[in-house]
């Protein structure tokens, strides 16, 4: 079973590898996204040292850090983007964060974990919760998503749906669905679903019915392990599940139109043994405001986006 809950982000060649390409100036988070397309396609069989000069050739970095994807595979180049952080406010450190949404001045935040998961609604300012229903044990919860006065909350392997009233946090509904579930977003009109492979589903909202799917690609290579959801502006927005990076991508065509790199954003004194991987998006539209955040991380950040 593949172990979500928390896995370190690579072993022995690999991370090897990566040492060396960070020494030369590539971002890890980078490095770690893009290996994860040439390793799948036998990489791993090189030696180390090898296999860490082709990281940082295709990175394009020649020792210099990244300004696009990978040079060598097909496809337009993929503008890169840094951020900047506006604001900082605090984050249950015991929220194993899998779902996020900017709602109405607050926060709708979906925990993880069996026996951890939990709906909460959350106060921006202070994070205290405002309003939280626990999650039976034997499911564990993941990404979530707001339409037509319902909250959507997806379990990992459960296969379950739960539909909640989104002012009172009563059950309401339970959906079905094939496959894992991992994030959840809307476009105002249908659910739209990661699994934790390069496909996102679009959903029915009434009925969980797939209308049609788009397979994640990135300069022509499918991207898997998409996480945590957010449409922003026509965009499908993806956690990239173990790496600090954000795909933007095209909803219709599911090409990747820049990748966000948040490597640095929780700043080592504010991590503990619990902390794990960046996950979290939400977007205020009214205000043109992203937050994100991170599994048992203590803080939520409102970040604008800085060009490469
Ligand atoms: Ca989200």
């Amino acid at each position: 079973m593949r172990p979500k809950a928390r896995t370190p982000a690579g072993t022995g060649w690999s991370e090897r590898c990566f040492a060396i390409a960070a020494q030369a100036g590539v971002r890890h988070s980078l490095v770690v996204l893009f290996s994860r397309i040439f390793f799948r396609h036998g990489l791993s069989r090189l030696s180390a040292l090898p296999a860490a000069l082709c990281l940082i050739l295709l990175a394009g970095c020649d020792g210099q850090r990244a300004t696009t994807a990978p040079s060598s595979v097909a496809g337009p180049a993929v503008p890169l983007y840094r951020y900047k952080v506006v604001n900082v406010w605090p984050h249950d450190r015991n929220a194993f964060t899998q779902g996020l949404v900017w709602l109405d001045g607050t926060l709708i935040e979906s925990t993880g974990l069996n026996g951890h998961s939990s709906l909460r609604r959350v106060e921006l300012n202070t994070g205290h919760v405002l309003r939280q229903t626990d999650v039976s044990a034997e499911f564990f919860a993941e990404g979530l998503a707001v339409l037509n006065g319902n909250i959507f909350q997806l379990t990992w392997q459960n296969h379950r749906a739960f539909v909640y009233d989104l002012a009172t946090f009563a059950r309401k509904q339970e959906l079905t669905y094939a496959g894992e579930g991992w994030g959840l977003a809307t476009d105002g009109r249908e659910l739209i679903m990661s699994d934790g492979t390069a496909q996102i589903r679009f959903l029915d909202p009434v009925t969980f019915a797939v209308t049609r799917n788009i397979i994640v690609s990135l300069r022509g290579e499918s991207l898997p392990m998409l996480n945590e959801l957010e449409y922003v502006k026509g965009e499908i927005w993806a956690n990239i599940w173990q790496t600090d990076v954000i795909a933007r991508i095209d909803s219709v065509s599911g090409q990747v139109l820049g990748l966000i790199d948040l490597a640095g954003l929780l700043p080592a004194a504010d991590r503990d043994p619990n902390t794990d991987v960046l996950n979290g998006i939400a977007y205020d539209a009214a205000e043109n405001r992203i937050f994100v955040t991170g599994k048992n991380w203590p803080k939520i950040f409102e970040i604008r986006l800085v060009p490469k």
